[in-house]
């Protein structure tokens, strides 16, 4: 099917590299390497065969082209088939939607093995409410979600926007505004301009409100203490309202009007390229995170910030690309 919301020809691949990165976590440079991998293959809108196809994908080097090509071959990879016991249970647990590596590896050491264990015993391995929900939905929470039902559930919480405050901007981030088929989760960034003399105080927990009401917000995981703050930030499960939708994670991160150009750049990602630009920021004595650029930052020897300099004026993403001395380049170019 050439249908571009459905999930690309290279998913199974890039699911096998998913899981050779959660294996290698701790080993950064593995860790990153087949998770870039994985990006550039569900990027790619043609089905990879062969170790030249892989190697003309962007962040695609020799070694994981090859292991692509071994992937292709043999279903899998060496590494997982011969990876212990062990390493699989922690690879099982790790995919629970709030368990980390660390976490896993307690389950394992208290005795679970299974998903099952968990399920039936969750106060003997100490499983609390927020993993209870990974559980209950480990298959659901594993699944890519196609672009076009991102792009439905972001046209409800822009409906229910609107009803608030017409001028209540909703933006859809992450892997979806970056062009992406298919996307880990739902990221939306939920702003005002202030300049009429009103800000959204108050409306993130409003729009959260109604989303419940209409059944799109089905769990709610964490918030913010402060449920009125203009940086308010909320994670939940939803599902589009229809029977038989999956459930999906939920983002929802709230941004004062004058940072969002920064957050524009953070939230829109990819994690790579971030840490490219932050780089860069720091290469030049600024600094940038998800709340500003910042200039004059003086730092020690051992490069800890001395002082937090101060905020520069950015209206706009492209203000803070040129600051940096960085060519300009729109979302679906930003990978590195
Ligand atoms: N982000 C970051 N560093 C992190 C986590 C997130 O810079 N440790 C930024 C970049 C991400 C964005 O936030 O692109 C959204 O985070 P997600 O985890 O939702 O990642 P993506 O949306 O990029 O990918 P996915 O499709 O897997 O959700
Ligand atoms: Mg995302
Ligand atoms: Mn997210």
């Amino acid at each position: 099917s050439t249908d571009p919301s459905k999930p690309g020809p290279n998913e199974s691949i890039a699911r096998v590299l998913d899981q050779l990165s959660i294996i290698n976590k701790g080993d950064e440079w593995r860790e990153r390497g087949y998770s870039k991998a994985a990006a550039a293959l569900r990027n790619c809108p043609y089905p990879v065969t062969t170790h030249s196809e892989a190697r003309e994908l962007y962040g695609i080097g020799e070694r994981i082209a090859s292991k692509i090509v071994e992937v292709i071959q043999t279903g899998t990879h060496r590494r997982l088939s011969m990876s212990t016991n062990y390493e699989k249970i922690i690879s099982v647990f790790s995919n629970i939607y709030g368990v980390g590596r660390s976490l896993a590896e307690i389950f394992y050491d208290k005795g679970a093995r299974t998903l099952h264990d968990l399920k039936a015993k969750p106060e003997l391995y100490n499983v609390r409410e927020p993993q209870m929900l990974g559980l209950k939905y480990y298959d659901d929470l594993l699944q890519r979600i196609p672009r076009d039902e991102v792009t439905r559930l972001f046209e409800y919480a822009r409906a229910a926007a609107a009803k608030i405050d017409p001028k209540l901007e909703v933006h859809c981030m992450g892997s979806y505004r970056r062009g992406a088929m298919s996307c880990g989760d739902i990221d939306l960034l939920v702003t005002r301009d202030p300049s009429d003399g009103k800000d959204h105080t108050g409306m993130i927990a409003q729009l959260w409100d109604m989303l419940k009401e209409e059944k799109i917000i089905a769990h709610e995981l964490t918030s913010s203490d402060d449920w009125n703050a203009l940086d308010a930030k909320y994670n939940a499960l939803c599902s589009l309202p229809q029977p038989g939708s999956l459930m999906r994670r939920l983002d929802i991160l709230g941004v004062p009007f004058d940072e969002l150009p920064a957050c524009l750049i953070y939230f829109t990602g990819d994690d790579h390229f971030n840490r490219s630009m932050r780089l860069k920021a720091r290469h030049l004595g600024y600094r940038l995170n998800q709340r500003g650029l910042y200039k004059d930052v003086t730092r020690g020897r051992d490069g800890t910030k001395l002082t937090e300099g101060s905020k520069v004026l950015c209206k706009t993403e492209k203000d803070i690309f040129k600051l940096l001395s960085v060519p300009w380049r729109p979302p679906e170019q930003r990978r590195c």
